[in-house]
């Protein structure tokens, strides 16, 4: 059963029901009913074959939240062409290792962004395409598309500092679609106010999936916005909602009365992508009146464990496996650890992945027993809870975007001057956690320059919030630098 199956419900059951709408940033609105969705992603799959696409093609999308992504994966999902999805806060350093890696046969993206890719690529400019449509066929275009087909390649940092792409197949999105619906009590009756970007697994395999497999209503907006975020609840009157934990400390800023009257309405809202702090999930339910559902999650295996929705949403944890999958928790020698003992978390279960795009040496690394290694670290309750106690490998997750210290060791190591680099990544109240560079220099450091420089290689997220310079790294009898050791960074 490919993605379209689940989808029918929607696409074809639920044709004169409206389905969604757009809002982006200079207030444009569109709404369309889910028949109208089907109808746009089936002449947008027509071009796609007119163009000489076919299934297991690679095609990138580089464009913000707007209804051309919705109708971009549809019609993905329809031919069996990978979609591709990349960070539109990437850079050209960052979108030509995914096009090269990846090789897809074109790019979709605005008039807006296209002047950052690269030379040379194969750009398709969405308003452009918008005019060759109204020529194509209302019909679906091909047969069904297998299960196990490919359905995209989302590219994770690998603990290389290079990303890899993760291959995820329509049964391993189905998968997750159907258990967060069933697990959440998604139903038709649902409003969804959509918030998160669809270029990632949160926003794409959660947000859309949970949409389309229940037939709710979904307003989609260009990005978050702090500013203007309340208003939107406001306006909408939404029942769901998916947030990153720097979504949920900025709505702690709503004033009290409009807080709670959102609240009322409100059925569910579900936090994850990176730790959510007690504080916070205390401080939202005193103001919202809610208690955020806190769930975990990885780009490689879509959903894994989830707080659940009726019984204890118990803070620090994030809960119990969700349906189909098997969790377990190994020390170093691979052995299974005792309850309440802290080890690497296995994963297996029809959510987790084939592999990475083309590496056949980092899946077979990735993966033992049939499990899939998360690298992160966990432990569990006696009542089957599990709590994250970090991670194995250097990762910064800062605003619920992941940050790898050795992409940006790498990159301060080729600038002029530059010796040594340890990044690292440094407590902050909103984000969670930002980046910071301690250099060893041979040449004065002229921080102005080096942020300049690194402006044009890095995704705005990725830059270190301060660059300290220091005469040398801690490092150990073998030479890996204590990072714990650095002196300490104040803002
Ligand atoms: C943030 N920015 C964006 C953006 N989000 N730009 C374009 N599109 C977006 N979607 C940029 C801003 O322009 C700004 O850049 C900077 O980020 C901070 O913006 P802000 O307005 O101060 O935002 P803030 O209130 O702090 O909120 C940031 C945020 C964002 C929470 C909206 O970090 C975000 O969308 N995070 C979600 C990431 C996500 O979906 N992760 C899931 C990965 S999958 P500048 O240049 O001014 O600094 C995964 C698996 C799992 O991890 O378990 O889910
Ligand atoms: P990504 O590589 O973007 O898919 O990020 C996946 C990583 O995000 C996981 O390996 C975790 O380290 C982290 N993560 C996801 N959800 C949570 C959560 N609820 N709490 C803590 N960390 C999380």
């Amino acid at each position: 059963m490919g993605l379209t199956d689940l989808f029918d419900a929607s696409l074809l059951g639920r044709a004169n029901q409206a389905g969604l709408e757009c809002l982006d940033n200079a207030g444009n609105h569109t709404a369309l009913t889910f028949g109208a969705v089907e109808v746009r992603s089936n002449r947008l799959a027509h071009l796609l074959i007119r163009r000489g696409l076919t299934a297991g093609d690679r095609l990138a999308v580089y464009l913000p939240n707007r209804p051309e992504f919705i109708d971009l994966f549809l019609a993905c999902v329809k031919t069996g062409v990978i979609l591709v999805p990349m960070n539109v806060l990437y850079r050209e350093r960052e979108i030509r290792h995914i096009l090269g890696d990846a090789e897809p046969k074109a790019v979709v993206t605005s008039a807006l962004l296209a002047p950052e890719l690269p030379s040379g690529t194969d750009v398709w400019v969405v308003e452009a395409i918008r005019r060759e449509l109204d020529g194509e066929p209302d019909s679906r275009p091909v047969g069904p598309v297998a299960g196990d087909a490919p359905a995209a390649i989302c590219y994770t940092s690998g603990t290389t500092g290079t990303s890899k792409g993760a291959v995820l197949t329509h049964d391993n999105f189905l998968a997750n679609g159907t258990g967060l619906v069933t697990c959440w009590q998604i139903t038709s009756e649902d409003r969804y106010l959509a918030v998160l970007p669809l270029f990632h697994v949160h926003g794409l395999g959660n947000g859309i999936h949970c949409w389309l497999a229940s037939g709710c209503h979904m307003r989609l907006l260009e990005r978050f916005d702090h500013s203007t975020a309340a208003a939107q609840f406001e306006d909408y009157r939404p029942t769901l909602f998916f947030g990153v934990p720097t979504i949920y400390v900025r709505l702690l800023d709503t004033e009290p009365t409009r807080a709670q009257q959102i609240g009322r309405r409100m059925r569910l809202f579900v936090s994850g992508s990176a730790p959510l702090p007690a504080q916070v999930l205390a401080d939202f339910a005193g103001l919202f009146g809610h208690r955020i559902l806190e769930r975990y999650g990885m780009t490689e295996t879509l959903m894994n464990i989830s707080n659940p929705y009726h019984g204890e949403r118990r803070a620090g944890t994030v809960g119990l496996p969700l349906p189909g999958i098997s969790a377990r928790i190994v020390d170093e020698t691979g052995s299974l650890v005792a309850t309440g003992e802290t080890g690497e978390l296995h994963i297996r279960g029809p959510n987790v992945f084939t592999g990475y795009w083309k590496r056949a040496e980092a899946t077979n690394l990735a993966f033992v027993d049939g499990f899939f290694r998360t690298g992160d670290l966990a432990e569990c309750t006696p009542d089957g809870y599990y709590t994250l106690k970090g991670r194995r490998s250097d990762l910064i997750i800062s605003g619920g975007f992941n940050i790898y210290p050795r992409e940006l060791e790498e990159l301060l190591l080729d600038q002029p001057g530059v010796r040594e680099a340890a990044v690292v990544g440094v407590h902050d109240p909103v984000r969670g956690e930002v980046p910071v560079a301690y250099l060893v220099m041979d040449e004065e450091l002229d921080v102005r320059i080096l942020r300049a420089v690194l402006k044009k290689e890095l995704a705005s997220f990725k830059m270190p919030r301060g660059f300290i310079r220091v005469d040398s790294l801690p490092r150990t009898a073998l030479g890996k630098v204590q990072k714990h050791l650095l002196p300490p960074w104040a803002p």
